[in-house]
This record gives structure tokens, C-alpha cells and sequence, in this order.
């Protein structure tokens, strides 16, 4: 009996290290999406990074597949309790995308494609901790999941990572997005159950 006991906790022991707390396994890639799933043409696709001096960094799909392409082999956790282990990405770092760009904003509100927004600080963005997708298991992203290109921010809850993403808006002071005005915290680190506030 103490022997299976201790078997048990092992094993649960050495998943539960990479499951923040409250957090269950999922082994499909549950879609959430607040509003329908738009349509974005690669052709028309645009993604841009705007200061506060008005300044536009801006990437067309031809110029964004031209930047070096990191591999990215990740876990994601979302707020609503799943997490799902050793999901596997390319896409590009916004170390790489902010590289040209200079601003004393310390941060961030996405917009995609259809109207959501999510609030970020520009240090949750930076030293690789953060990217533009546009690739998941080896395939095109689905455009449920996000897809021709989403923001990839794993260390943080899920609705962090901005799906159809277009464009990041620098700014002076932490402002709520879509979630976080709906109660849904500001910074979202799923290690200290960040979830509501
Ligand atoms: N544009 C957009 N991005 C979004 C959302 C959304 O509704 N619209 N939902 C967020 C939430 S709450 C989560 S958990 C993840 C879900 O991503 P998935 O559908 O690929 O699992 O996307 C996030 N990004
Ligand atoms: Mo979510």
C-alpha cells in the first residue's frame, strides 16, 4: 500500500511541477475567442508598433517572414484552469520587432484584427519572453487559434496572447484591454494566480 502511495505521488509530483497552481491538463487545444473568427488575407495582413512620438514601425507579411524566426517550445496556461505542456511554435521575437525602435514607455496595449485589445508591460514583452506566432505543431496557425499570426506570451495567462494580432500601441501608464476591464488582472502571471482583481 505504501508502496503504490508512493509511486502515485512521484509521478503526480513530477507533472505537477510544470502545472501552475489550480491548473489541469489538457492534452487538445481548447479555442476561446470572444467575438467570431475574422477573416485575415496574408496579402492585407499589417502589423505595427506606434510611439508615442507617433512614430510607426510597420511590417508587411512579405517583410515579416523576412526576420530571423525563432523556434519556440513552450507551456501555456489559461485562465479558465487548462494548461497545456510542450506546445510547439515559430514565430517571431519582439526582441527582434522592437530592435528599431525607441520609446520611454514602459507599456503596451495590443489591438487585433476585430477589436480585442490586451494591456502588457514592454518588460513581459522583451529578453524572450514573447513573439509573434505564426506556426503551431509544424502547421500554419489556424486562424481560430489566432491564426495568420497571433502574440505568443507564454509566461503569462492566455488571454495575454492576443490573437490576430495587429498592432501594439506604446503607452505611458498600465491601462486595462478587453479582459482586463472585465475584471480580468492586469498583469496575469499564472505562477501567483494572477487571475481576477
Ligand atoms: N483577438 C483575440 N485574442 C484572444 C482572445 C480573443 O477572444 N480574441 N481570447 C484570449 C483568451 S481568453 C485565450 S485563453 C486565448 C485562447 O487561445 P486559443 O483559442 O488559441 O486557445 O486567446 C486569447 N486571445
Ligand atoms: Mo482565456
Amino acid at each position: 500500500m505504501s508502496f503504490i502511495t508512493r509511486g502515485f505521488s512521484g509521478r503526480s509530483h513530477e507533472r505537477d511541477e510544470r502545472l501552475p497552481p489550480g491548473q489541469t491538463l489538457v492534452h487538445d487545444f481548447p479555442v476561446l475567442s470572444a467575438g467570431p473568427t475574422p477573416e485575415i488575407d496574408t496579402a492585407e495582413w499589417e502589423f505595427s508598433i506606434t510611439t508615442e512620438t507617433g512614430g510607426v514601425h510597420s511590417w508587411n507579411w512579405q517583410q515579416f517572414m523576412a526576420l530571423p524566426i525563432d523556434e519556440v517550445d513552450t507551456d501555456i496556461h489559461c485562465v479558465t484552469h487548462w494548461s497545456k505542456l510542450g506546445t510547439s511554435w515559430r514565430g517571431i521575437s519582439l526582441d527582434t520587432l522592437f530592435e528599431n525602435v525607441e520609446t520611454q514607455y514602459d507599456y503596451v496595449m495590443a489591438h487585433s484584427y476585430g477589436g480585442y485589445t490586451t494591456n502588457l508591460a514592454l518588460d513581459d514583452l522583451l529578453d524572450g519572453k514573447a513573439w509573434i506566432a505564426f506556426e503551431f505543431d509544424g502547421e500554419p496557425l489556424d486562424p481560430e487559434h489566432g491564426g495568420p499570426a497571433r502574440l505568443l506570451v507564454p509566461h503569462l495567462y492566455f488571454w495575454k496572447s492576443a490573437k490576430w494580432v495587429r498592432g501594439l500601441v506604446m503607452m505611458g501608464e498600465d491601462e486595462p484591454g478587453f479582459w482586463e476591464q472585465n475584471g480580468y488582472h492586469l498583469h496575469g502571471d499564472p505562477w501567483k494566480e494572477e487571475r481576477y482583481w
